[in-house]
């Protein structure tokens, strides 16, 4: 029984692994196999920069292999999944690569074609030539554009950030790094100002009083403690 072994790699990224259960159907010129779970008996499978792999056992031989499709299911919630990479040892000891560096979401399946660079009319099969009229469908109603006003230039069809594909959102380190950044920016831009304040000279009372003010609005505590230290 001819079989292949298939090699999995996860991204590095935070919260690039899953536990969703993964399926793997190799499609070939000849005949596709089984639909397969990847799953190795306790192993914590699809782990954040894990490199997997796993036998996939076939009846018949399958002829060149040129399409993977992968599906994800969900196992307690949905749990998105960065997939690097899949490698395809064939029973003559061939590796065929395919790339995916993109982001398996929800209960979706994807469809990865192998990594050899060539020009879409040198596409030898009609697998492989149907499979790149359904990837540009797919990436033209993905990525498209809306006319805010006539005359002004057009924008993402997007709402917000959130309403992206998750491929081309920030990474959550990212978004986590913004969040710092903004908050000692402000911490910095108010101690700045208050630094200031009791650095140059108060001329009336009404100087006093603005410090007062500044404080209560940045810090909450300080304003309460600090006239009581004065
Ligand atoms: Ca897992």
């Amino acid at each position: 029984m001819p079989r292949y072994t298939v090699t999995v790699a996860t991204g590095s990224q935070w919260f690039a692994g899953t536990d969703d259960y993964i399926y793997l159907t190799l499609v070939g010129t000849e005949r596709c196999s089984e639909k397969t779970l990847l799953d190795k008996p306790l192993y914590n499978d699809f782990e954040r920069g894990a490199v997997d792999s796993y036998d996939v056992s076939v009846s018949e031989n399958l002829g060149e292999i040129v399409l993977v499709k992968i599906e994800k299911r969900k196992y307690w919630v949905q749990d998105d999944w960065y997939c690097k990479y899949i490698t395809v040892k064939t029973p003559c000891g061939d590796y065929v690569e395919f790339p995916c560096f993109r982001w398996v979401v929800d209960d979706k399946e994807i469809v990865l074609r192998d990594g050899r660079a060539r020009l879409p009319q040198d596409e030898k099969t009609r697998l492989a030539k149907q499979h790149r009229l359904r990837e540009l469908e797919a990436r033209q109603k993905l990525y498209r554009w809306r006319e805010w006003h006539p005359g002004f230039p057009m924008s993402i069809d997007a709402n917000a950030h959130k309403d992206l594909p998750r491929d081309i959102q920030f990474d959550s380190e990212k978004g986590v790094d913004f969040v710092l950044n903004y908050s000692k920016a402000i911490e910095n831009l108010y101690v700045n100002r208050f630094m200031h304040m009791f650095q140059s000279s108060w001329s009336d009372f009404a100087d006093f009083e603005r410090i007062f003010v500044r404080i209560s609005n940045t810090i909450s505590g300080w304003s309460t403690s600090f006239p009581q230290l004065c």
